[in-house]
Order: C-alpha cells, then structure tokens, then sequence
C-alpha cells in the first residue's frame, strides 16, 4: 500500500470513529456533533444565543440543558446573556400563566421576528418547550418559522417502580434498583438527577418508587426521609413521587388491632399519616394501591369493598391534593371461572361510588400484561370513575432483556381500539383522556423497565419503550414509526439509510415476537413463577389461573377459549359493536381468535390454511424472522456505535435460541392434540418434547 494512501486511511479512520464507545448511558439525551456542516450552520445561526435571568431552578434547567445541548450538537458554545437585542437572534424564554390554547403544562415555540420564544404558563412548560426544541435539533427538523402548540393530553405521566427495598426489582431484568435505599437521604447519587432528565425529557411528570406489593416500612419516618430527597431531586423536574402503600399498614405500623378501612383509629391513622407524609413533602403525589389481589392485604379481608378501602385512604389525602391509584388488578383462583372476566365483574358495579380524588389503574388487557390481549373492557364501561392504563414496560412476557421487542405497536394498537362505548371514535386513548367521559383525573402509566445496568433498560433497544410510554401518555394519538424515528435519531443514528433499516426492525419486533411465542390469539403459555420460556403443558400451579392449559384449552377438538355466550361470555362485556367484532369465529380478526374461540384444528383460516397449519407457519415463520433481525442489524454495524452494535448483536443470537425453544415447544406440544404432521416445507424440530420440556432447568429457572 503506497504510505500516502495508508496515511490517509488512518486519518480518515481517526476522523470518522467515535471518540469513545458509547455505553448508552445517556440515552435520548445524547447531543453529539451534527455531522451535516450545512445543518449546523442553518441553526448555529438560528439560535446562536440563549436570553434568560430566571432564578427558577426549573428554568435554569431549561437554559442550560440547551446550552449544553445545542453546544455539543452544534459544536460551538451556545452563549447565555440576559436579553437579546433588537434584531438579535437566539432562544428567548416567555412565561406567561395567562397564556391561551395552552395547559398548564403545555408550551408553545414561536418564531417571532429573528427570535425563537419558548411560552408557557409555568416554569414545567418551558422545561418540556426546551426539551421539544432540542429534539427537533437533534433529529434534523427544521425550526424554520416555528408555530408550534403543544400541551399533554393526558395529566399524569407516570413510571411505576417495582423496587423493593432491599433493592431487587421484581420483575426487573436491567440490574438492582436505582434507588439506594441504604444510602438516602444523606448520599444522593448522581443518577438520581439523570434519570429525572431523561423522564422530564419526555414529559414523564410522576413516579412510583415502589413496588406494588408493597413493604409497609415505606411509610415508616425512616423511610419518607429517603423518599423525600428523592422528591427534592426530582421537583425542578416537575416531577412528583409516589408510593405504592401496604392496605394492612396501620396494623403492621400503627399497631392497630385491624386495617378494616371503616374502623376510626384505622382512619384517623391514615389521615395522620397523610399528614405526616405532606410535611415533608409537600407535593406529593398520592398513593398507589394494590389490595386483594395476589395475596395482598385489602379491604375484602374485613368484608368491605374496594370503594370502602379506597375512599379512606381518599380522604386522607384529599386535604393535601393528592390521589389515590386504585389497581383493578384483582382475581379469584376458579378453576372453572374466567380470568377474563374479573376486573370488569368487580369494579363495574362500583362506578360513580369512589371520592373524586381516586382513579382505577387498569393493565391494558383483561389477563396480564400479554404479548398481545384485546383492551381491557373495563375502558369504556367507567362513566362516572375515572380509569388509567397502565402498560408494562419491562419485558416479564415479553423476553426479559434478551428479546428486542419495540412495543409502541403494542400501546397504539391499544390506544386506538374502539371501546364504542359512546358510539363510534371512542378509542381508548379517548377514554384516557377523559373526552369520553370528562374524568377529573387522566392517567397513563408505564411499569419501569430501568435498573442499575449502566444502559438503564438491559436491552439497548428497551431504552425505546421507556421513550415511547413518555411521548404517548403526552399524545397518545402519535404512531409507533414517528416515536422509533425519533428515538433512533436522538439515541442511535442519524444516517438516512441505518434509521431506516433500524426502524423496520423494531416495527416488525412485537408481532416477530407474538408470531414464536403466542399467535392467533393463545395467551399465557409461559413457564409458572418464571414467566420465561414456553410451558404450554402446564397443568398444574398454585392456582388453576396460572397454568397454561386453563388459557389454551387444546383437546382433540381443536384449540382456545371459548369467550362467547356458548363459552364464558366474557366478550358480553363489551359494547355491541366490538362484540360483533370478536364473536364470530369466522370473521373475528386471527391475532384475536384463540382469545375468544375454541377452533377445530381442521378449520380453514381465512389465510386458506387449517388452525393447525396456520399455527405452525406462525411458530416457524416467526423464530425464522429473528434471523432476518440480525440480518438487517448486521446492516447498520457502520453507522452504530461499535459497543452498542456488539451489545444488541449477542443479545440477538440469544433470541434466536430462545424463539427456537419457544417454537419446538408450542408445536410438539400442540401436535400431540392436533396429530396431524407439520405442513411443507417445515421439517419436524431436531428435539423431542422431552427434551424440549428439559430446558427450562438448563435455564435455571425452576
Ligand atoms: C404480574 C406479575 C407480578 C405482579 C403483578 C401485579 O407477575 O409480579 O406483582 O403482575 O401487577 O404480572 O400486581
């Protein structure tokens, strides 16, 4: 090689590598230098300067988020002065709680002459206006003539938190949690502070710290101290904490005799307790409640009723301004009952009779947080109590941290189903957001998927489902491609043809995923305790509802559950129009039909396949697919950063694997009701069911 040209090699491999592997640490927050010089120009000369003398540490946020931000995006300090000159160009901030066509928190950016002005009522506003301003920056969007209003639609944006406080997540798979119990109050780690941006990035303004089943210590004085300087770190964020409250607290605390929610001790004991809470932080945001369900203490244990229980707790909270978050996540172990059916038998008969200060949290589905589960039917059917979804982030059933599944397809395919509960264009997402029924309070909830791994989410690829929970509880309405088109410009890539083949992939992940592990409908499939990896053959648990065969219901006949009026009539609980939907098995949509019919494995599909053909083109088509993952991952490996690349590559052999078990599972077990061979072209797995059903000890699971 002539020196000159190996010279020039090495120069052009110096300029063109990353300075340092990048361990994703920063998430969307992350502002490397524009490589497009044109781009950066246009806006260096757009918002050359920042004009701003707040004292307000939420605005002061604000200003030196951008000119942190805009100075490594832009690669030229950003400066801060206190005006702007007339003519001058640069970022001025307006807040004006007058201000109209906005909310409290909402925001709008102005082009108004050379000036580029953040509005907003409150201090919050402007922070989000910034945080908009430096996504359109770092996605390449143009800021010329900027006319833009933005306000959430739906009021509380929440994570939830399963941390428990010997710092183990239940169901977390990122690492410990990121709440060092052991050291709080007096040592304040500086994550505390990163995660606060991240989420105040994406308009997240609340967090659960704990873990619904919940340890009663987190209300002891020792305990609110710690919670407490979490607040004060979160607050200039605009965000406010939470906790997940144990209903037996007044006995195991107070030392009460009862927890019975109508007893006066048990409600005095509660209302000092509130108080005692507010004192020390006093914009707290209220409790969450998970009470008999799950073996949790609650209100049934005195013969009360979800109403009685959460209305004391209500009252308590009441003169403070908080709320209490009641979970519908309850159900009965009956063999011969309905999962299904549960939440909607229980709390349906109880709408209009909670104080107006609480809202049930409701999961998405009707079972638990599924692959893929039609809406929940208890969206809709509350007129007078307000309801708030509440979806999983962290990926207990959906491959823990080595599966890649991109789940804003998830939350939009539940956000726009038609509740038709006010006739048609009722979505859920309208539900939510209280146009249907004008609730008090809106709610949209996103269980944590973060830890302590130094990515945040385990899975690089995760981080995208903590960032799309924010921008859908802001706008639920915004498509699954706009938010990965963000994301993987903020956090991965801005180059055209590797954004592209990124957000392929993560828009075919979720349904790659039901395709190997659950298709046309089948549901809770997985391992008991676990919930990892494929034990359809499960027949026997701690509760006939945590097997497998209760769900699948194979038999020589054929397969699924029978939800209409000749089966559980579970789909009565929707309005008409979606039972017509759902009740017919010919015309019921496939991803839905094992959720509501027992199919004869012979029928032909409206694929032209048999249920037992279909079925195995799914399992096979779908591990096959993962395959086509690192395919098209492998594209990208120049325009990623090396770490990253590496990281989300192994993680990809790992699914192969496990969609591999997952597949020779389902099928094996399957074929042996179904006894019909696997149609061509796929060939029968190279492991029996046996040993198939060995795996789950080489995983360690059991
Ligand atoms: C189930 C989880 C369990 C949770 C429960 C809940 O397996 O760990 O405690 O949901 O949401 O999916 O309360």
């Amino acid at each position: 090689m002539m020196p000159k040209f190996r010279l020039f090699l090495l120069l052009y491999t110096l300029i063109t590598a990353p300075a340092w592997a990048d361990d994703g640490y920063r998430l969307w927050l992350k502002f490397d230098l524009i490589e497009d010089a044109a781009l950066r120009q246009k806006y260096l000369s757009q918002v050359p300067t920042i004009a701003s003398t707040s004292t307000h540490p939420t605005v002061q946020i604000a200003v030196e988020e951008l000119r942190q931000g805009l100075g490594t995006l832009l690669g030229k300090p950003v400066a801060v002065k206190p005006a702007l000159g007339a003519n001058e160009k640069g970022i001025s901030f307006k807040l004006n709680p007058t201000e109209s066509g906005i909310s409290e928190e909402g925001f709008k950016l102005q082009t108004v002459g050379g000036t580029l002005q953040l509005i907003a009522q409150t201090e919050r506003g402007l922070l989000y206006a910034a945080y908009e301003l430096l996504r359109r920056v770092q996605t390449g969007t143009s800021l010329e003539k900027l006319s833009v209003t933005s306000s959430p639609r739906i009021q509380l944006r929440l994570l939830n938190h399963w941390d428990n406080h010997v710092g183990t997540i239940e169901r977390g798979y990122a690492g410990m949690s990121l709440w060092k119990w052991y050291e709080l109050p007096e040592r304040l780690d500086p994550r505390y502070t990163e995660y606060a941006r991240a989420n105040a990035a994406i308009g997240i303004n609340g967090t659960v710290v704990n873990n619904v089943n919940a340890s009663a210590r987190f209300l002891t004085d020792e305990y609110l101290q710690k919670v407490k300087a979490l607040a004060d770190v979160f607050r200039p964020y605009g965000i406010k904490v939470y906790l997940s409250v144990n209903f037996a607290s007044p006995r195991i605390l107070g030392k009460l005799k009862t927890a019975d929610p109508l007893d006066p001790d048990v409600r005095a004991w509660w209302k000092q307790k509130a108080a005692d809470v507010y004192t020390l932080i006093p914009d707290f945001g209220g409790f969450l409640v998970k009470a008999n369900s799950e073996g949790e203490p609650g209100p049934m244990d005195y013969g009360r009723t979800h109403v009685d229980g959460a209305n004391v707790l209500a009252e308590a909270v009441k003169p403070h301004g908080g709320i209490i978050m009641w979970r519908s996540f309850v159900y009965e172990p009956d063999p011969k009952g309905d999962r299904f059916k549960a939440a909607y038998d229980e709390f349906k008969p109880l709408d209009g009779k909670f104080h107006d200060n609480v809202i049930i949290q409701v999961k998405n589905g009707p079972i638990d947080f599924m692959p893929r589960e039609p809406f929940s039917p208890l969206f809709g059917a509350m007129t007078q109590t307000p309801v708030s979804m509440e979806f999983q982030l962290t990926q207990e059933y959906l491959g823990w941290a080595t599966h890649w599944v991109y789940q804003a397809p998830l939350f939009e395919e539940v956000l726009s189903a038609d509740t038709h509960a006010k006739g048609p264009g009722s979505t859920v997402a309208k539900v939510l957001d209280g146009s249907v029924y004008k609730y008090p309070i809106t709610s949209m909830v996103g269980v944590a998927n973060t830890g302590s791994d130094r990515n945040w989410t385990g899975h690089p690829m995760a981080q995208a489902n903590w960032y799309a929970l924010g921008r859908m509880a802001w706008e639920p309405t915004l498509a699954s491609e706009q938010i990965a088109d963000e994301w993987v410009k903020m956090s991965l890539t801005r180059k055209p043809q590797a954004v592209a083949t990124i957000k392929n992939i993560m828009l075919k992940s979720r349904e790659i995923y039901v395709d190997y592990t659950s298709p046309l409908g089948l549901h809770h499939l997985m391992g008991e305790g676990h919930h990892f990896g494929p034990e359809p053959w499960l027949n026997k648990a701690r509760r006939p509802d945590w097997t497998a065969v209760y769900y699948h219901r194979a038999d020589s006949l054929g397969l699924g559950f029978d939800r209409t009026a000749r089966g559980s009539n579970a789909l009565s609980q929707y309005a008409p129009p979606v039972q017509q939907q759902f009740e017919n098995p010919a015309t019921c949509p496939l991803p839905y039909l094992l959720w509501f019919h027992h199919v004869p494995w012979t029928q032909k599909l409206s694929t032209g396949r048999t249920l037992w053909n279909e079925l195995v083109h799914r399992f096979y088509s779908g591990a096959e697919q993962v395959k086509w993952m690192q395919n098209e991952w492998n594209k990208v490996k120049k325009d990623v950063d090396s770490e990253i690349f590496a990281n989300v590559a192994g993680r990809l052999l790992t699914q192969e694997k496990e969609a591999l078990w997952w597949r020779d599972a389902c099928v094996l077990y399957f074929q042996e009701y179904a006894r019909q061979p696997l149609p061509a072209p796929y060939q029968k797995p190279n492991r029996t069911l046996e040993e198939v059903k060995n795996l789950v000890d080489i995983y360690h699971l059991r």
